[in-house]
């Protein structure tokens, strides 16, 4: 375990009014079942998951402040809603306060609210557990959208992307172009796997053979006959 774990949990507990904290925790543990089913560093995916929200202690007017002051970057759409400069704030107070010296982690901070162009692994897998922890209750999708997470990544990231966008729509709030972009590209992305196992399933259709597949049936009939 990192041994920082601890000490950043018990800040957190003390900056973060409880259902936050609860939400933090159910997130660095989803990140860490996620970095085991995807293969990724159980420990960077813990420390991405707690420290995630941690500038949600703060009010909009308060960030904007604390942006302004740190020569943190303000971008039109979020002086439009400024909630969405936790993520940016969050990356900057996990780098500068809580000692995060790994890109990696403060990239996946910084753009777990919107998503991007290029996700990394690390960026999915915070950006989908922030959606599927098990604290959460509001989406009418969450169930599918679990099941989903732990089958296939991209495919999960692109359906929460567009569950957000609907959502967003419907309520009139303005889009930030960073989340279109992130879900055009993962959009790409999912085509560009989809293809990948169409390659990968060529021989089977033209050669009518289920060898490369090795279905346990296929297996077991093979070996009865010998
Ligand atoms: O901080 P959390 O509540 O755990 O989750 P989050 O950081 O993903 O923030 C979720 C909120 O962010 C949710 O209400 C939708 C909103 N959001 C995501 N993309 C955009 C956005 N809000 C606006 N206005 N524009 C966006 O593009
Ligand atoms: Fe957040
Ligand atoms: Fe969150």
């Amino acid at each position: 375990m990192d041994n920082r774990v601890i000490e950043i949990r018990k800040r957190l507990k003390k900056k973060l009014d409880p259902l936050r904290f609860e939400h933090t925790l159910g997130v660095s543990y989803t990140c860490q079942a996620l970095a085991m089913r995807y293969g990724y560093d159980l420990d960077k995916a813990e420390l991405a998951g707690l420290l995630h929200d941690c500038a949600k202690r703060y009010d909009n007017a308060t960030m904007l402040e604390k942006c302004k002051r740190k020569g943190i970057d303000i971008t039109d759409s979020e002086y439009t809603d400024p909630s969405l400069l936790h993520a940016k704030l969050g990356a900057w107070m996990a780098k500068e306060k809580y000692g995060i010296e790994d890109e990696e982690i403060a990239d996946a901070i910084r753009c777990h609210t919107t998503g991007r162009t290029g996700m990394t692994l690390l960026d999915k897998i915070l950006y989908v557990a922030d959606y599927i922890e098990p604290r959460r209750y509001k989406a009418e999708d969450l169930p599918e959208m679990r099941r989903l997470s732990f089958i296939d990544l991209d495919q999960a990231c692109l359906s929460i992307m567009d569950s957000v966008l609907n959502y967003l729509k419907s309520k009139n709030c303005p889009i930030d172009p960073l989340t279109q972009a992130a879900r055009d590209d993962m959009k790409t992305v999912v085509e560009r796997n989809r293809q990948k196992e169409d390659v990968k399933d060529e021989p089977v259709k033209r050669y009518g053979t289920a060898r490369s597949r090795s279905f346990g049936g296929e297996k077991r009939r093979r070996h009865k006959n010998h």
